[in-house]
């Protein structure tokens, strides 16, 4: 009886395992059905094996799941509860760990997504003491290990959140406080090895908290100081255990502080100059954070690009009307043609990838809610794929750039490129030539206007 009532208990088991294993049981394995297609489960534009510049698109976009967002995020906000459901049938934080690990990895395969992304706090629960937090985070590193093995997946980059707990209230690299630096200093060494031991193609850096609510009680100098010295920490112990891939910067001018220091891509490519860290740093470039900077991503894209610190993007939307983060799905196909326009022209992305820091609507409350969002995200970056390649083929722009600097080229251009000339010798060259009258239109409608031509006269 005993014996027939632990057959009957495995049964049971086993009937309940295989019930779990799928979490998201509405969502096929998504595949590109083109632009007719009516199945909001199907890509309308995103054919990941079709070529575009020289390589799949696949390979192009290199597509990448937040944590955070797609297994995290459960609609919560300033004004109210959850309305989502992400505790994929566990209570205890460590088995609701475990289960995100399936979902996660069950989500990448059936919508052909080939890397992800975390913060050490969004894949493992904090323990009572460092120790614990670091147990906790390598029990599902080992997981994560494995099932990477399994599916072929990748991380993209890893994270440490030195923002959630109250001990970083004040910040983290930042703090006024030394003990929250140190607590810091010790999360990210954590972080990292764990980046390192799922061969994470790069590390992220986003400045939570590093920023300023008042000057009247902050000392700006020593809290940037303070910054690089973290930093300077971070690739002492990258080069300790071989960690090689590059370190991003993410930008953000605002929120959760009033003033966040790494404010736009220009200030961090200032801040990374000043303290000597330009060779180990990149930046991951996100397109709300550009928009709250008062910037079009496309700005942060070219001075990330002409700075030679583009790295990685953080692929998401704001809302024209509101004026916070609000990390929506990029279906902008303007906004994702210009960035691809520029992602382009950098050479496209080596160790980076469009990392979806994006999360549905409060309202978009199911589990398929999700993976539509994704399908609009990805179908939005395919376009803007597109797009940028139509506007790089039909060469019209770039000839017009082209042009437009000619003067540069040859004649009294060319000598001042070449160092040849100063303020006296130009003085007595405008004493020769008079006025200006070698200007020439801009033309900006008319390159808007090939925009749209080269975004109509995509085949499909
Ligand atoms: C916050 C944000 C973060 C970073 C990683 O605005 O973008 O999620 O991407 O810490
Ligand atoms: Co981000």
């Amino acid at each position: 009886m005993q014996r027939k009532n632990r057959t009957l208990s495995s049964i049971i088991f086993f009937i309940k395992e295989a019930n779990v294993s799928e979490y998201f049981k509405n969502v096929p394995k998504v595949k590109y059905e083109g632009p007719k297609s009516k199945n909001p489960f199907a890509f309308k534009f995103y054919d990941p094996d079709r070529k575009v510049a020289g390589k799949t698109m696949r390979e192009q976009l290199k597509f990448g799941m937040a944590w955070w967002h797609t297994l995290c995020a459960n609609g919560q906000d300033m004004f109210g509860s959850p309305t989502m459901d992400k505790s994929f049938g566990n209570k205890e934080a460590m088995d609701l760990a475990k289960a995100k690990v399936d979902a996660g990895f069950e989500f990448m395969d059936k919508l052909g997504i080939d890397y992800y992304c975390f913060h050490d706090r969004d894949i493992a629960p904090e323990g009572r003491n460092i120790d614990e937090s670091t147990e906790n985070l390598n029990t599902i590193v080992d997981i994560l290990k494995e099932k990477q093995k399994e599916s072929g997946k990748k991380l993209l980059w890893g994270t440490a959140n030195l923002f959630n707990n109250p001990r970083y209230m004040h910040g983290a690299g930042t703090a006024p406080n030394a003990d929250a630096f140190a607590y810091a200093a010790a999360q990210l060494k954590a972080a990292l090895e764990a980046t390192k031991k799922l061969d994470g193609a790069g590390y992220t850096c986003w400045g939570g908290r590093e920023g300023y609510e008042t000057l009247l009680n902050t000392d700006m100098g020593l809290e940037l100081d303070n910054m690089a010295r973290l930093f300077k920490m971070l690739i002492a112990h990258a080069d300790k255990i071989g960690f090689t891939g590059p370190f991003y910067i993410e930008p953000k001018p605002k929120e959760p502080t009033k003033h966040q220091y790494d404010f736009d891509a220009a200030t961090c490519v200032n801040f990374l100059r000043a303290y000597g860290l330009m060779d180990r740093f990149r930046l991951n470039i996100e397109t709300n954070h550009a928009t709250l900077a008062g910037h079009t991503m496309q700005h942060e894209l070219r001075v990330a690009r002409v700075n030679g610190v583009f790295g990685s993007v953080d692929a998401n939307q704001g809302d024209m009307l509101l004026g916070w983060d609000t990390d929506q799905f990029p279906t902008d196909v303007y906004g994702a043609g210009l960035a691809m326009y520029e992602i382009l022209k950098a050479g496209g992305f080596t160790t980076g990838g469009l990392n979806f820091d994006a999360k549905q609507r409060r309202g978009s409350f199911t589990l398929d809610d999700v993976a539509i969002a994704h399908i609009a995200g990805m179908d939005g970056f395919a376009l803007g794929l597109l797009l940028a390649d139509r506007m790089i083929e039909d060469g019209r722009i770039d000839k017009f750039v082209e042009e437009r600097y000619a003067s540069w080229k040859s004649g009294i251009g060319k000598s001042i490129i070449d160092g040849k000339e100063s303020l006296e010798s130009l003085y007595a060259y405008v004493q020769k030539m008079g006025e200006v009258t070698t200007n020439t239109s801009g033309r900006q409608e008319e390159l808007e206007s090939v925009m749209n031509q080269c975004l109509m006269s995509i085949d499909f």
